[in-house]
């Protein structure tokens, strides 16, 4: 009986959990974000004020629940010096959120460069890819087309992996519950997959 109580409590309560990392230059909007992010999906979050977040240096952590999953955010700093450290935490990693700032076209290149890099990691293959055009609520920035276009020859090392380019403005919460979503879709369906490394032991 007992046996029986604690199977159905743990398949009611007990939630699969995954982790997302959160990536992209720094300044992209990344920490605003998840502080959205945690505001919209957390029912007792009160939230910070999102125009004091400054520069992450070291990361953030956040934790949300939608329906049966946990998805555990790691928003790593962007500096070109701690872009090094990212992937140290990819084996880990089922689920990655490329942040892109859409009003920096000057730095375009510099976020395909290390988004490249990424996802050119043998450890992400099939690891669902979440590309948050973010700050579209600034006049005139770059919008998806714009950045597809700009993230074109990319395509090839994206490959099979789920990937949504998704219009954001972290700072009002437009298009993150759409972006967080589907991400959920993603890693639970994954979850069938064969498992991440962290799993192996
Ligand atoms: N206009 C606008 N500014 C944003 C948006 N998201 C972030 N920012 C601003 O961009 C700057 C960098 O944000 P932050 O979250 O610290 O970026 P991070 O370095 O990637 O973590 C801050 O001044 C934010 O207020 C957005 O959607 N729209
Ligand atoms: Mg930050």
């Amino acid at each position: 009986m007992y046996t029986l109580l604690s199977g159905l409590y743990k398949y009611v309560f007990q939630k699969d959990e995954y982790c997302v990392l959160i990536l992209g230059l720094d300044n992209a909007g990344k920490t605003t974000f998840l502080e959205q992010t945690k505001t919209k999906f957390s029912k007792n979050y009160k939230g910070m004020n999102l125009s004091k977040i400054t520069t992450t240096v070291g990361l953030n952590i956040g934790t949300i629940d939608v329906g049966k999953a946990r998805l555990m955010f790691w928003d790593l700093g962007g500096q070109e010096e701690l872009q090094s450290l990212w992937d140290k935490y990819y084996a880990e990693s089922h689920g990655i959120i490329y942040v892109i700032d859409s009003t920096d076209e000057e730095r375009l290149s510099e976020s395909k460069e290390a988004f490249e890099k990424m996802i050119s990691s043998d450890v992400l293959e099939g690891v669902p890819l979440l590309v948050l055009a973010n700050k579209q609520d600034v006049p005139n920035c770059l919008s998806v087309p714009d950045i597809k276009t700009a993230f074109s020859d990319s395509a090839p090392k994206i490959g099979k992996r789920d990937c949504l380019v998704q219009p954001c403005t972290a700072l009002t919460g437009d298009g993150v519950n759409e972006g967080i979503e589907w991400m959920v879709k993603c890693v639970v369906r994954n979850i069938h997959r064969p498992p991440r490394q962290k799993d192996i032991t």
